[in-house]
């Protein structure tokens, strides 16, 4: 059985108090590895390392020769593209061809994307008048945060952490990650690529292990972090923000969603039903700006469900290296279980089931895996539990409208703010609607369609603060005024 270990100071490090956990394949319930689980012990180990490493080389590396090594962190992951991929997708089930064109490239891009960036952004300066005439030069300058607490989900594990460990580093912090206890394997591989390409010791740390009372709570209350950057859910952002709040430690969120999808009367509807079915069922519904709820316009109601049926009943299920296969399973059967208890409440609460519903038949290699079937639901109260509350999971509820302000109202009647994608063939609809959406991300006639230096987060209880482009910059630096009087 292979084992992974913790990654501090360049090496690799076994548990401190001999706790172990199982990483499980969750297409067919096999243990694929024995995982370190750390906790208050390795953090502060790892918090230590981070910290030499901000008064050590790294700490006065010259920026180009930074960004240098983070362009060979991104070269080294492709060199690696197989071994990534193949330990992404045992670790979350997901097809090989989803893998292969967003999170594996993309990981890598993170790291290549941000170093660019970082090294074109100007800062501000301001010539001011002082009494004695001879004036006084204001400018900004950058400075690294310190050590940045990364703790990421188990959807894109290597993606949604290098969104992060991309602008730490390129800023000039030190990162100690917590990954998912459910998706440890690529955040253990990319410390081998950090020690290939010559990142110092202690720039880069992992410490695995689960949330409340391991690693993840104990990398939060540490008062050697200078911030947190957190992807999950709501709640544990909650539970995150009352850690960071002893020593005013800064933190940036990007939680749940429950996002909706509007198809108006104009839309195209090949193009809405194609983008519909990849926003509500790609990686197994399991994409944060996912389409939950649909809206459709009264007049193209009855076309849409079903097309959307024949199209989800379409998907193929299966082992992720099948290059037919489009659907995976869920991430584990824990889950799939809370998946499937929104399942029943929805027909609990009157929904009329369109497809899916249940768990599907895998045959026997399969059987012990998280599989679930894509569901679509009609019929549901807007007061129902099942529109309310996040599942992601491979499902949506549709509902019809009747004109765009009566759209737009359901759209926001949410707590959340992630995400929000509309179809229509009008423009000035399109910019008509857009401002009026209470989220941080909207797509009109696409989805998922991602430059990563554009501005990425959500309003309401989806998050605080935006990554991405120059805005992640005001996290993973701190700004400080320098004025010269002259
Ligand atoms: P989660 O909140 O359960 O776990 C995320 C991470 O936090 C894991 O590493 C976990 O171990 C850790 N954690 C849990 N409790 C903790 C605590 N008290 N202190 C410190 N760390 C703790 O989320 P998940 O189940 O891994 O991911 C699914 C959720 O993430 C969904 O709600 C989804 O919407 C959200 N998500 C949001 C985005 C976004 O960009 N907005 C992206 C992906 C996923
Ligand atoms: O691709 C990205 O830039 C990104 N942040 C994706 C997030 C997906 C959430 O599940």
């Amino acid at each position: 059985m292979k084992d992974i270990k913790h990654f501090i100071n360049g090496s690799p490090v076994g548990s401190l108090e001999s706790r172990w956990f199982d990483d499980i394949n969750p297409a067919n319930g096999e243990v694929i590895a024995r995982v370190a689980e750390g906790g208050e012990a390795e953090i502060d180990q790892a918090v230590s390392a981070a910290r030499a490493a901000l008064a050590g080389e790294w700490g006065r590396m010259p920026v180009a020769r930074r960004m240098e090594l983070l362009h060979k962190v991104a070269d080294g992951i492709n060199a690696r593209f197989e071994e990534f991929l193949q330990a992404e997708c045992l670790d979350t089930g997901k097809p090989r061809s989803m893998a292969s064109h967003i999170d594996i490239p993309r990981g890598a891009a993170n790291f290549k994307i941000f170093a660019d960036l970082v090294k074109n952004v100007p800062t501000e300066s301001f010539a001011m008048d002082t009494p004695d005439g001879t004036g006084a030069l204001n400018y900004a300058i950058r400075r690294p945060k310190g050590v940045i607490g990364v703790i990421s989900p188990w959807n894109l594990p290597l993606l949604l952490m290098t969104w992060k460990v991309g602008p730490a580093l390129a800023c000039g912090n030190t990162v100690v990650v917590k990954p998912s206890e459910e998706t440890p394997h690529t955040a253990a591989l990319l410390g081998e690529v950090m020690n290939e390409v010559g990142i110092p010791k202690g720039v880069y740390n992992v410490v695995h292990g689960f949330g409340p009372g391991s690693a993840g709570e104990a990398l939060t209350r540490h008062p050697g972090v200078d911030a947190i950057t957190f992807t999950g859910e709501t709640r544990t952002g909650t539970a995150i923000m009352k850690a960071c709040a002893d020593g005013i430690r800064d933190v940036s969120f990007e939680l749940g969603g429950k996002n909706a999808a509007i198809v108006f009367e104009d839309a195209d509807m090949d193009k809405a039903i194609e983008g519909t079915l990849r926003s509500a069922f790609a990686n197994c519904g399991q994409v944060c700006f996912g389409t939950e709820r649909v809206y459709v316009h009264r007049s193209r109601f009855d076309e849409f469900v079903e097309r959307l049926r024949q199209g989800a009943e379409g998907l193929r299920m299966g082992w992720y290296d099948d290059p037919e296969v489009n659907f995976g399973p869920l991430i584990s059967r824990q889950h799939r279980e809370k998946v499937l208890g929104y399942y029943r409440k929805a027909e609990e609460e009157g929904a009329t089931v369109i497809t899916g519903g249940g768990v599907p038949y895998m045959g026997d290699a399969m059987a012990s895996g998280a599989w679930i079937q894509p569901t679509i639901w009609t019929g549901l109260p807007d007061d129902s539990v099942v529109v309310n509350e996040e599942i992601f999971g491979p499902c949506c509820h549709v509902r019809p409208f009747d004109d765009e302000d009566e759209a737009i109202r359901l759209a926001n009647d949410t707590p959340y703010g992630l995400a929000a994608t509309f179809w229509t063939e009008s423009l000035g609809r399109a910019h008509r609607v857009a401002p009026r959406l209470e989220v941080g991300l909207i797509w009109v006639n696409s989805w998922f369609l991602r430059d990563l230096r554009t501005a990425f987060g959500g309003s309401k209880q989806s998050g605080i603060g935006r990554e991405g482009g120059v805005h992640g910059l005001e996290f993973y630096s701190e700004l400080s005024n320098v004025c010269v009087k002259l």
